[in-house]
């Protein structure tokens, strides 16, 4: 079943179904681009920063531009909170019904060694853009109409959720459409397997540190099986391992940067991927709390992240509140 129909089926909001329509378009663009790599120039790096100071590449710029152009051409979406922007992006359209904060290629570092990048995005009710400004994306990640990410893999996938369930998506190259490929993904409650960036070993805190050597003594310790560790460097990959065969994503806070509360950012990072993650049966938290009940306060506030199956995250919040205590 193609996108277009699936959206039909399981959506009456015609404008909803407009913008992850432009969403979707904006990724197969995007797919090209990724393709085509060094042909292209996409593995080059550009002189500017973005607003976290990291060096862009040429394809975070123009995937930036590409997405920037389908939510305007959409005509549903009034202001656009972009990775590589510092302030929204408002349209003439300031009184249409969403707002979108968007990664619009995540884990571009791996595009120098052909890596796996992916596009982020996250829709929020327009509150009022005109009259709050950015004030109007500082909304609850639960308040989010929906949530999807777009991977550009051997595969170019659109992983979407709309509120009920997560599905997958696989893009036909030949018709350029996306097809419904899994309906209602699980992520197992128990797992084997994690994925953190170890060497941050020692600026973890105590509850993370617990967890990770508990799953390293594996058989032999108090989880009495062994562990498996994979790291991509690419949330969009690592997240999308866990929702097909389980597992837990850290990217916890620590101690290297004291100031900065984790890495990864609330409004197109932990927010997106905790809806799709949680309507997928998993758990999202940022070491106490519900990622997505965090109230933010900034429009690039990093976040502590920690999600996957529910029991392992269960146990993580566990760790965290005998830590505090
Ligand atoms: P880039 O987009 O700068 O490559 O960052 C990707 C990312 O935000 C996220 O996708 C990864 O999970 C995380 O950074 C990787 O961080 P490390 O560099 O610490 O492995």
């Amino acid at each position: 079943m193609q996108l277009d129909v699936f959206l039909k089926q399981v959506s009456l909001n015609h404008a909803l179904n407009v913008l992850i329509w432009h969403l979707a378009q904006a990724g197969i663009e995007i797919a090209e681009l990724v393709r085509q790599g060094a042909l292209q120039g996409v593995t080059e790096k550009t002189a500017s920063t973005n607003v976290q100071g990291e060096t862009q590449m040429q394809l975070d710029i123009r995937s930036h531009e590409l997405a920037l152009a389908q939510l305007r051409a959409s005509a549903v979406v009034a202001a656009v909170l972009s990775e590589e922007a510092e302030s929204p992006v408002l349209f003439e359209t300031v009184d249409a019904p969403f707002l979108v904060s968007m990664d619009p290629l995540d884990g571009s570092s791996n595009l120098a060694i052909n890596g796996v990048v992916g596009s982020i995005f996250s829709v929020l009710p327009n509150t009022g853009i005109a009259t709050q400004g950015e004030q109007a994306f500082l909304q609850p990640g639960q308040l989010q109409r929906a949530a999807a990410y777009i991977m550009y893999g051997p595969a170019t996938l659109l992983v979407l959720t709309l509120g009920q369930g997560t599905h997958v998506f696989t893009l036909n190259h030949d018709s350029q459409a996306f097809e419904l490929t899994q309906q209602n993904l699980a992520v197992a409650e128990e797992t084997s397997e994690f994925a953190i960036n170890a060497s941050n070993q020692r600026y973890w805190q105590p509850a993370v540190q617990r967890y990770v050597n508990e799953c390293l003594q594996g058989a032999d310790g108090l989880r009495g099986r062994d562990y498996n560790m994979r790291w991509c460097a690419s949330m969009v990959m690592d997240v999308h391992r866990i929702l097909t065969r389980g597992g837990v994503f850290l990217y916890p806070r620590d101690s290297k940067q004291p100031a900065r509360a984790g890495r990864l950012r609330l409004l197109y990072e932990a927010n997106p991927m905790s809806l799709l993650v949680t309507q997928a049966g998993g758990a999202s938290i940022e070491g106490l709390d519900d990622i997505l009940a965090l109230q933010p306060t900034a429009c690039h506030q990093r976040v502590p992240v920690l999600m996957g199956s529910t029991q392992e995250i269960r146990r993580l919040r566990e760790y965290h509140q005998q830590a505090q205590a």
